[in-house]
């Protein structure tokens, strides 16, 4: 994030950044945003935390896998034609050299992702996690002393543009300062923004779009960006209200003045499994026991005593596969919350798999067959909490 002869080419290499200006619809074309945001997302996440962890794994084609899924790899098995969330049998057939490690302990994923949030934040104060790889940082303040000091700026790296000229710098001299680093970073200008978004086929590339939203667009008949863009308000503002109506549409051509929220400590730590098949009560005590010793040492790490519990489990239903979660939370007797925060784990974690088994007769009657496909632990902080936020 500073200027262009700052070493930090080993953080700032391996992620892809984008600057969003962040423009009120009617004034697309305008030099004048009210923010400048940084969204960042890590390349080949996953594989590069593998890689950090044992450098030799760079020279090779890697794979994370969980399950029988490879959910990322890195460049190396990119240009084999790997992709991310390809089966283990097509990815080997792919790139019969593939190395696979194991990816299912989220630890170590977990533990750089909250390092590069840090990092960030001692930037700057504005940074907002999505998920584990992605963060927005609003850089405004620092742009604007930035221009301060300026008097003329380039833009460095690449310019998408089908009109490109230099006095484009001067046209976007915000835009030119926030992207003031070399690393092949490319440069997209307002006036193209609609015209790039237009070109994207679904909606679902969309931040903000998630699949019940684009679920209920296409039952409108829009499927891709380019149909949104010239879909009727008036039709849209019928199926969603005014208000997300006017949002979708501005989404659409790459508007989004939501602001950025710090997101801070988190409010909850949560961790789950998935499976295709658990059906004995003795499975589902092994499995909340071992994901609770491991949650039970990251609420200690996190030294803030814990409230409440929640236990989450899907049943396997085939048709309507991954939304038919349900859960059942209680409180976290003080006794148990000390013993957690004075790293009494074992007694802590038989205390609290005790809890959640409760809690599990709550959602399954005990003489039944059940078929469960997932199970996730939560604990809070805050014995009001929603657990809106999970770290
Ligand atoms: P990228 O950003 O295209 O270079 O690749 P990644 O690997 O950073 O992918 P991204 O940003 O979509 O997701 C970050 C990490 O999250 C990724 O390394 C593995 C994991 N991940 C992504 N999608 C899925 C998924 O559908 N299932 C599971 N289990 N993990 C996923
Ligand atoms: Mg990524």
């Amino acid at each position: 994030m500073e200027s262009a002869e700052d070493d930090d080419a080993e953080w700032r290499a391996p992620c892809s950044i984008s600057l969003v200006p962040s423009l009120e619809l009617s004034n697309i074309t305008s030099s004048t945003p009210h923010k400048v945001i940084v969204h960042f997302d890590m390349d080949c996440f996953y594989a590069q935390v593998e890689m950090l962890r044992n450098p030799a794994l760079r020279h090779v084609p890697l794979g994370i896998q969980q399950k029988y899924i490879v959910v990322t790899c890195n460049y190396l098995a990119r240009e084999q034609g790997l992709t991310k969330l390809m089966s283990v049998t097509e990815a080997k057939e792919k790139c019969p050299e593939l190395v696979l490690v194991k990816g299912e302990d989220l630890t170590h994923y977990r533990e750089l992702s909250h390092k590069v949030t840090e990092l960030l934040v001692s930037y700057c104060p504005l940074v907002e996690r999505l998920g584990f790889d992605e963060n927005f940082m609003d850089i405004t303040e620092m742009v604007e002393r930035r221009l301060q000091q300026y008097e003329t700026c380039t833009f460095n790296g690449h310019v998408y543009s089908n009109n490109y000229s230099e006095d484009k710098a001067k046209m976007y001299p915000w835009l030119a300062v926030g992207t003031f680093k070399p690393n092949q970073q490319t440069t997209l200008l307002p006036e193209d923004i609609s015209s790039i978004m237009g070109s994207l086929s679904s909606v679902r590339k969309v931040q903000g779009i998630g699949h019940q939203t684009a679920k209920r667009l296409q039952g409108l008949g829009v499927s891709s960006i380019k149909d949104l863009q010239i879909f009727p308000l008036d039709n849209l503002a019928r199926e969603f209200g005014e208000s997300s109506a006017r949002r979708l549409k501005n989404i659409a051509i790459g508007s989004d003045d939501s602001a950025v929220t710090p997101t801070g400590a988190p409010q909850s730590l949560s961790d789950e499994d998935s499976f295709k098949k658990m059906s004995s009560p003795k499975e589902v005590l092994e499995k909340i026991q071992e994901l609770l010793a491991c949650l039970v040492e990251r609420m200690h790490n996190d030294g803030r005593r814990p409230q409440t519990l929640r236990l989450t489990i899907r049943r396997y239903s085939a048709s309507n596969k991954w939304y038919s979660r349900e859960s059942r939370q209680g409180p976290i007797p003080s006794h148990i919350g000390q013993k957690i925060i004075n790293g009494n784990f074992d007694n802590a974690v038989d205390q609290l798999t005790s809890l959640a088994m409760k809690l599990f007769y709550k959602m399954v009657v005990s003489n039944k067959a059940f078929h469960l496909t997932l199970i996730n632990s939560i604990s809070s902080k805050d014995p009001n909490d929603h657990f809106t936020q999970s770290g």
